[in-house]
């Protein structure tokens, strides 16, 4: 069994995107309805550019699967690009003013040439619709063991959500979530957001914004306190940062834990054995302060991410620049691009935590065959519940 892992390759305008993914066990059901499903969300959300009107992604499994079912062996996904247009010179010109904030600097000089389109193509967000097919997939696994991921937009630029989620209404604020083109489920907060977009593109700019990401149903001891490097909280601050235009990624209270004394930040435990046949094992917490991991495993309580976004660095306005040619100032670059993508970096971050999870789970329970990996999970909660509270 190889680790569960993943690699993207493809450029925004190039023929198209292709998402790999190394060490799914055989016997897992390749729900492509999900993984189109979730490519359809990202391509939504009002603030995004033209090209979501020329694209319809939808992935084209290549290798990996027979008769539904994975075999054990790489899934292979391609993502065809319509606007394939990157060897048509007049289509995609060079490109000598860097935006500020995009990846165009900084590529331009490391890759030694003036034109920043090599680097820009790769750098688009266009790469996530890669990211949410690997994670959709191996968001497959985790239904199986009902373990399930739900991100919304906490905020926009300077608005803000309402909303406390809990097990019990987290369902019903997805369906909100899915019923608003801000990716919001608080609705009133879900219109002002949509009236700052509105603005923002009046006012030829950009906006960001804060996603927040739980994670239900999954057991303590999923993670590495023994090696940092599989510490599950590490591992998704680094998959959440790996996303375009990420800025920041707090765990539960995160930055709010340094300004707070000890007492009013750990999460008091407690212990109700009618609970033990729930994947918490019966553990209660009065609150989770810790999102859902302690010492870099889960602690039981629902996993919290929340991540900030930087408005995009595409600015019609334009931005003050050079152009790389002579060090002359220079109004930077503009292509076609959102106004804002909160809401569909959310699906992203959606995607990309919960291939992180599933991660950990493959670490930790091996196995070659989904059935293997669903006899080991048992055989784990079983003994957790016979250590725990003298069983
Ligand atoms: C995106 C596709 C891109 C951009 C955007 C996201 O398409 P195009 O550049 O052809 O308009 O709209 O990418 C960026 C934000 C960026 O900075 O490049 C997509 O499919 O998500």
């Amino acid at each position: 069994m190889s680790a569960l892992d993943y690699q993207t390759a493809g450029e925004s305008h190039g023929p198209g995107m292709i998402a790999l993914v190394t060490g799914l066990p055989a016997g897992l059901g390749v729900d492509t309805g999900f993984i189109n499903a979730e490519l359809a969300r990202r391509q939504g959300g009002y603030g995004r550019g033209g090209r979501q009107n020329i694209e319809d992604d939808k992935a084209e499994v290549l290798a990996g699967v027979r008769q539904g079912l994975t075999i054990g062996s790489p899934l292979a996904m391609r993502i065809v690009n319509r606007d394939s247009r990157m060897d048509d010179a007049a289509r995609t010109p060079p490109i000598h003013t860097p935006r500020p904030g995009h990846a165009d600097l900084a590529g331009s000089v490391k890759y030694l040439t003036p034109d920043c389109r090599g680097t820009l193509e790769r750098a688009s967000a266009r790469e996530t619709a890669a990211r949410v097919a690997a994670g959709a997939a191996a968001r497959l696994l985790l239904h199986e063991l009902g373990i399930e991921v739900f991100a919304f937009v906490r905020s926009i630029a300077t608005v803000g959500a309402d909303v406390a989620v809990t097990e019990a209404n987290w369902r019903s604020l997805r369906q909100a979530r899915d019923a608003s083109d801000v990716g919001c489920p608080d609705e009133a907060a879900g219109a002002a957001m949509r009236e700052a977009i509105r603005r923002a593109k009046i006012d030829k700019t950009t906006l960001g914004g804060v996603i927040e990401v739980h994670v239900f149903g999954c057991p303590p001891g999923i993670g590495s306190t023994m090696d940092w490097r599989d510490r599950l909280d590490a591992r998704l601050a680094y998959a959440v940062m790996g996303v375009q235009a990420m800025k920041g990624v707090e765990i539960g209270l995160g930055f709010g834990c340094a300004s707070r004394p000890g007492h009013e930040v750990h999460d008091p435990i407690g212990y109700d054995p009618a609970r033990r046949e729930e994947p918490t094992l019966g553990l209660v917490r009065a609150t989770n302060n810790a999102g859902g991991t302690e010492g870099g495993m889960t602690d039981g309580a629902p996993i919290v991410v929340r991540a900030a976004m930087k408005p995009i660095s595409t600015v019609l306005r334009g931005m003050p620049s050079i152009d790389l040619r002579t060090g002359e100032a220079a109004p930077s670059a503009y292509e076609r691009s959102d106004v804002c993508a909160v809401p569909a970096a959310a699906v992203v971050l959606e995607n990309v935590v919960g291939f992180e999870v599933a991660r950990a789970l493959r670490q930790k329970f091996g196995g070659d065959s989904m059935a293997e990996v669903r006899a080991q999970y048992d055989a784990y909660l079983a003994l957790a519940r016979k250590m725990l509270a003298g069983g």
